[in-house]
């Protein structure tokens, strides 16, 4: 395994950040939907000092971190990865499943085998192996059964559920065909694997990119329920509609509420992959927190 496209997982991590900061960021407004949504609608930043990225970015820090020294998934280090970085800051604001699995897995990260299949039931199937898999698409875009095969084994760590594998595959492969300037729905639900992620793709192949964001979000779910299947085919949708125009992609996955920090970071990381954050206004990038290391 020697695929290493550094350069667009490093541009891929910059667009899932910056969604997952500036998606976060709505977040105290949605005490008030209405007016969360027409901010939305009129493009108005309410001022606040900082974006701070959360959990979304912090596992996507770790899966490039493990692809970096091992140029592959590892699953155990993946896994003793995600529990540092959940050790070294709780607060980001991750799932219920996470508080409970990555603690246990600090002192034996092999323990993954036997506690992730029994976290729910049958399983994690929430969004969280799709929200930090985008750059490794990207770093595999030349393989795309190489992207594929690597996405399942990144989710596995912690999600062991159908739908939350499923999830990761479809956009870790959005991502890879987004470097390749490749994307499109019906072909990304033909490589992904069987169930309701799928089927969420097929159904957003046959929504029009004329239909507004908000409505797009009613049929196609925004993530409020925190699952893959509920979270992915939007963030998909808006991410094949602004290929090209990461900005644009993000005001359209805002419009659609929800899990608006994890729908961002998916949206930002597959299209970020090809554009970068070159053209994104250099106010927002001084106001989201920066990475660390070698990938800010
Ligand atoms: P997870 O594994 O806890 O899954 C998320 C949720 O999905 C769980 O808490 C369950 O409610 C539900 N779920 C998962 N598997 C099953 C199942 N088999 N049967 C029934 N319900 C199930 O955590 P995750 O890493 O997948 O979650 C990622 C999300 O959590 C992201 O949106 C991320 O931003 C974060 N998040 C945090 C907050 C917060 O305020 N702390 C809010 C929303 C999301
Ligand atoms: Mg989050
Ligand atoms: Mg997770
Ligand atoms: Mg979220």
């Amino acid at each position: 395994i020697r695929i290493a496209d550094r350069a667009a997982a490093r541009r891929s991590i910059q667009g899932l950040s910056l969604g997952d900061a500036f998606g976060e960021r709505w977040f105290p407004l949605f005490r008030e939907p209405v007016r969360a949504a027409a901010e939305i609608r009129s493009r108005t930043l309410p001022a606040e000092p900082d974006w701070h990225w959360t959990d979304d970015t912090a596992m996507a820090l770790a899966v490039l971190r493990v692809l970096d020294e091992h140029g592959e998934i590892d699953q155990d280090r993946l896994a003793a990865c995600f529990a540092l970085a959940h050790d070294a800051d709780a607060g980001r604001g991750y799932g219920h499943g996470m508080h409970v699995l990555l603690p246990a897995l600090l002192p034996a990260p092999g323990d993954w085998r036997t506690l992730a299949p029994t976290l729910f039931e049958g399983g994690s199937l929430g969004n969280g192996a799709a929200m930090r898999v985008a750059p490794l698409g990207a770093w595999f875009a030349a393989d795309l059964d190489l992207v594929a095969r690597q996405a399942r084994l990144s989710a596995e760590v912690t999600h062991a559920h159908p739908e939350g594998v499923a999830g990761a595959v479809a956009v870790a492969v959005a991502a890879a065909l987004s470097v390749r300037g490749e994307l499109g729905l019906a072909r990304l639900a033909a490589l992904t694997p069987e169930g309701e992620v799928r089927d969420g793709l097929l159904r957003a192949a046959e929504v029009p990119f004329d239909t507004a964001p908000w409505r797009a979000a009613d049929l196609l779910g925004n993530g409020q329920r925190i699952r893959a299947a509920d979270t992915v085919p939007f963030a998909v949708w808006t991410a094949v509609r602004h290929a090209g125009d990461l900005v644009e992609a993000l005001w359209a996955t805002a419009e659609g509420l929800g899990d608006v920090d994890t729908t961002c970071a998916i949206t930002g990381g597959i299209v970020g992959a090809a554009t970068g954050v070159d053209r994104v206004p250099a106010a927002w990038l001084r106001r989201r927190e920066p990475l660390g290391g070698s990938w800010d």
